[in-house]
């Protein structure tokens, strides 16, 4: 009497062949399916092990990752699994219009009623929102958010770098009173894909990029680029060791004293030390040479 592989039971054929149908209709919006028998094996353990990315699966998150920030209409936007290059972290997960050429496409974000003792703001607090979006091509978008004298917006246009660009914008006059307190509106017929949008708390206006080298593309409220001073230079790198394998150096003997070697080998920190003098004179300066 046999034992029914898992790939090999019925049961299991249909799942894997309906996780592979799943998959191909989403192929364009870039989802994989790696492991196809690992991410329809039963237990959650099982897929959590598997060496492999796979954009189907049981018991998966359903909607986006957020926390005390929704989308106002789920039918306004598409997602999209693993864009733009592999060396940035952006893009395993991402949203782009579900109209992408209509220049008036647009992704309202609601921010939870509870925010900051409750919302709408009533007084006026520093806030960074940050957009993180693929510049897969020449286009424009803008950020927009409900202030307290109505809807404001940023333009943001962008040059096709094939990058992941963050855009982050200081706000002081937030008022966020429901349905779209934060929107993404596309402005041409290119449809940006976006990572994230975050809303931060900035008493100081700490920078909130993500990328150590090309960092968040800041701006005031007033449309102003923020021009961040230049970093600080580089600590001096220390001394190279001392180490220039001259076959004379003080070397600890058996007991205690110091010698002053001669082979070469013995000398892993010489720098003409031991060269005249005496053993001892030679061990102080080899210290004092060693704590330079
Ligand atoms: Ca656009």
């Amino acid at each position: 009497m046999g034992t029914l592989t898992a790939t090999g039971h019925p049961r299991a054929r249909a799942k894997i062949a309906r996780a592979t149908a799943i998959c191909a209709a989403f192929a364009a919006q870039g989802c994989v399916l790696e492991d196809v028998t690992t991410a329809t094996a039963n237990g959650a353990m099982t897929q959590r092990r598997g060496n492999s990315t796979n954009d189907v699966g049981y018991h998966l998150w359903r909607s986006d990752y957020g926390l005390f920030m929704k989308r106002a209409d789920a039918s306004q936007s598409t997602g999209w699994f693993n864009q733009g290059p592999a060396d940035q972290f952006f893009g395993r997960f991402c949203r782009g219009f579900s109209a992408p050429s209509d220049a008036t496409a647009t992704i309202g974000l609601t921010l939870d009623a509870g925010l900051w003792g409750g919302l709408p703001l009533q007084s006026s607090r520093r806030l960074t929102i940050r957009v993180a979006f693929l510049d897969a091509a020449v286009g424009s978008f803008s950020l927009g958010y409900d202030s307290s004298t109505g809807a404001k917006s940023l333009p943001i246009a962008h040059g096709g770098s094939g990058r992941w660009i963050e855009v982050c914008w200081r706000v002081t006059d937030g008022r966020f009173e429901g349905g779209n307190d934060i929107w993404l509106q596309n402005s041409d017929n290119v449809g940006e894909i976006f990572d994230s949008v975050e809303v931060y708390d900035t008493p100081n206006w700490e920078d909130l990029s993500l990328q150590a080298v090309t960092g968040c593309t800041t701006y005031d409220e007033h449309h102003n680029l923020v021009m961040f001073p230049p970093p600080p230079p580089p600590p001096p790198s220390p001394p190279p060791p001392c180490a220039d394998s001259l076959s004379r150096c003080p070397r600890k003997i058996a007991d205690g004293s110091w010698t002053c070697a001669t082979r070469a080998a013995d000398c892993q920190l010489t720098c003409g030390l031991c060269g005249g003098g005496s053993v001892a004179s030679a061990h102080s300066a080899h210290t004092t040479a060693l704590k330079s």
